[in-house]
């Protein structure tokens, strides 16, 4: 093998074993129309841990903060109305490239464009009222975790069936 076959190799397997934490949200949409148990029922099932849960009303400099990165786009001012109109359950989640694999479970922002078989493809039509949120990147998660969670409401424990998820 030759050395750039072997740090692809190197790469794959730091990227398959990368233990990661995301932010989650339940939107009001998601929480109104009954959805909760489903939503966090899917992640449950996939295998990944929550470390940290809640229901909250957000309040609009939350709101703001958390969609800073579109302040003064068009959607800004109606998602931040959206997200603070009803209470939503918000989740930090725990596992191995656990970023990419729960945007994958929650399908493209468009409920239109989103596959069946993801949440927001099965369970949404409008890109306003797109039922979940996940944050997008390493440096987006540890940024929305730190807004949305005091590090005492994120829990260390192992969960009974961790060792029949790996190989
Ligand atoms: P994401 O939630 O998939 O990460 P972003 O582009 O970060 O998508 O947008 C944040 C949220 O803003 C979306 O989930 C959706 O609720 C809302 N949004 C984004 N684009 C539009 C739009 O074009 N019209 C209405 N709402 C939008
Ligand atoms: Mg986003």
């Amino acid at each position: 093998m030759t050395y750039a076959g072997y740090q692809k190799i190197l790469c794959m397997v730091k990227k398959v074993m990368e233990k990661q934490r995301t932010l989650v949200l339940i939107k009001p949409d998601g929480v109104q129309r009954g959805l909760v148990g489903e939503i966090i029922s899917r992640f449950e099932k996939k295998g990944i841990k929550i470390v940290g849960m809640k229901m909250l009303s957000v309040s609009k400099d939350l709101a703001e903060k958390h969609y800073g990165v579109h302040r003064g786009k068009p959607f800004f001012k109606p998602t931040v109305e959206y997200i603070t109109s009803s209470p939503v359950v918000a989740m930090v989640l725990e596992g191995y490239n656990v970023i990419d694999m729960v945007r994958n479970m929650m399908g493209k922002t468009n409920p239109e464009d989103a596959m069946v078989g993801t949440i927001r493809g099965d369970y949404a039509q409008f890109i306003g009222r797109n039922i979940v949120h996940g944050s997008d990147s390493l440096d987006t998660a540890e940024f929305e975790i730190n807004l949305w969670f005091k590090p005492e409401e994120l829990m260390d424990y192992k969960r009974i069936d961790e060792d029949w998820l790996m190989e």
